[in-house]
């Protein structure tokens, strides 16, 4: 076998390149994420400059006795990010983090997203049961307005109930529970570039289970949203694309193929902000939108004030887990409680990144202002999860195995899942709707977030092992280090119809690393 310049430097040939990029011999691994970082070539502001701010949320355009009716524009926007200079972003409503949505559960919602950018578009609802022709398959997309006569675009993403060509009425029934859920952009070959470039934000479902619990609400209840990003000198996003129109060659250069790293860490679209609180309880509802970095976030000091955990990706824990460290891959939620009446007026408390360095090893920052009153409590009990803890390994029909590894593609190195590269025509599983099944996953050479749309699914062991305390809960996404394995529980419940599963590092998605399956 052939190996390339790049895998001459991962296994070590070369002597000493892959440590001073501060990961193992085996991989790629930068800063502890699988990637490369890319450095900026404008001036990496200060840390804690900034205050943090909170994406607006949505109104609906309209509403009737049947749905709520949201409207979206997908454009470009000017945003000051680094002191001083502007940033084009492509962004929903043209601003980055786009608006939050927020809805109720089993309240259907219907949401038109107009493309105005100058590239096809496919937007999905991360963590939602969505029925197929709304759920931004890859080439279910929306043309932009001069791009009639491509070829790529004649999925039936412009056919959607109502739309014009340029538009798409996604459907969401919402038929789930209260969860953190996010949407972006998943066009084919074109995820990376056009995330990083600012296409995501965050839908909030909310239910009556979680309103009547007493935990911190309103301006205490604080969506986070952390992505780390690269700069070029003008202040616009640096991004190693083959071809930085996005509208011929998908790809990014060799160097980072593993995964792109930026060196500035974003929270809500601003680096490294600061966030004034109360000496009271809040709920910060953490997403890792990075397109390859993790993060193990701590906060510092401690304080015996540690994280809280009260929800995962699929909505509210059975109970609390109290968490010193909190490892958070790509498109993961960690739904948490901290109380800052461990602090006293004036503390600062900063957000840390124990896998990062230098200035990535920060997040954002917390100053004590004030103190106040705080009714908010964490039950013992959050949440009836009786079809939660009554799924287990008897309750399932058959196994499936997937490895996702990297595979050669016409002589390129790509990433694969059991040794194909992605196609739309191939189909991976036909679980039959209502079943329940055994994936057994295996990563190999890299790290991976798995992601499975439709549905949620619970961990029942990790390398044979008991799950980590990070892997409690209803999950969409999880994630493997390099050659690990993990056995989950899934119940194809919603929908009949075509559904992709993939790895969430979005260049390794890019790259070929996701497969179909079907619900039957
Ligand atoms: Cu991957």
């Amino acid at each position: 076998m052939k190996i390339s310049r790049r895998e001459f430097l991962r296994l070590g040939l070369a002597g000493g390149v892959t440590l001073a990029l501060g990961g193992s011999a085996c991989s790629g691994s930068g800063e502890g994420s699988t990637g490369t970082v890319l450095p900026s070539k404008a001036k990496v502001p200060e840390p804690f400059k900034v205050p943090l701010p909170v994406p607006p949320v949505l109104e609906p355009a309209r509403t009737d006795a049947g749905a709520d009716y949201y409207e979206i524009t997908q454009k470009a926007g000017r945003v000051e990010i680094l002191p001083g200079l502007q940033t084009e972003v492509w962004g929903y409503d043209g601003i980055f983090p786009g608006p939050t949505v927020e809805s109720r559960s089993g309240r259907k919602i219907i949401v038109r997203q107009r493309n105005e950018l100058p590239v096809p578009v496919s937007t999905h609802l991360h963590g939602g049961r969505t029925p197929p022709e709304s759920d931004g398959y890859p080439t279910d997309l929306i043309p932009p307005k001069n791009m009639a006569h491509d070829h790529s675009t004649t999925g039936h993403g412009s056919m959607g109930t109502g739309g014009s060509r340029h538009s798409k009425d996604y459907v969401y029934p919402l038929e789930q529970r209260a969860a953190t859920l996010w949407y972006h952009d998943h066009r084919m070959d074109f995820t990376g570039p056009q995330v990083w470039r600012g296409l995501a934000g965050f839908h909030i479902i909310r239910d009556d289970e979680d309103d009547a619990l007493l935990l911190p609400k309103g301006e205490r209840d604080v969506p986070l949203m952390i992505c780390d990003r690269s700069f070029d000198e003008d202040g616009s996003f640096l991004y190693p694309s083959l071809d930085h129109s996005l509208k011929g060659k998908p790809g990014v250069e060799d160097d980072y193929m593993d995964g792109v790293l930026g060196d500035t860490i974003l929270v809500n679209g601003a680096p490294w902000p600061v966030l004034e609180v109360s000496a009271t309880k809040y709920r910060f509802r953490i997403l890792n939108a990075s397109n390859a970095r993790r993060y193990e976030l701590a906060l510092e000091p401690a304080n015996h004030a540690p994280f809280v955990q009260v929800g995962s990706d699929g909505g509210l824990l059975g109970a609390p887990i109290g968490h010193r460290t909190i490892r958070i891959a790509q498109a993961e939620r960690f739904d948490v409680v901290v109380d800052f009446s461990k602090y006293s007026v004036g503390d600062e408390i900063t957000l840390k990144n124990h896998t990062g360095q230098g200035k990535t090893a920060s997040v954002m920052r917390f100053r004590v202002a004030r103190k106040e009153n705080d009714d908010s409590t964490v039950p013992r009990r959050l949440s009836d999860m009786t079809e939660f803890d009554g799924l287990n390994k008897s309750s399932a029909g058959r196994t499936r195995e997937f490895r996702f590894t990297r595979v050669a593609d016409g002589g390129r190195t790509m990433w694969g899942i059991n040794g194909e590269p992605f196609d739309p025509e191939r189909m991976a599983a036909r679980p039959e709707l209502g079943s329940t099944e055994v994936w057994h996953l295996k990563a190999a050479p890299a790290a991976h977030p798995i992601h499975l749309h439709l549905v949620h699914f619970k961990v029942l062991s990790r390398n044979g092992r008991k799950p980590l305390p990070t892997d409690a809960g209803w999950k969409d996404t999880m994630d493997l280090a390099s050659g690990e394995e993990a056995r989950v529980l899934v119940r194809f419940d919603g929908y009949r119809g075509r559904y992709v599963f993939h790895c969430h590092n979005l260049e390794h998605e890019d790259m070929m690393m996701m497969a179909n399956f079907e619900v039957v």
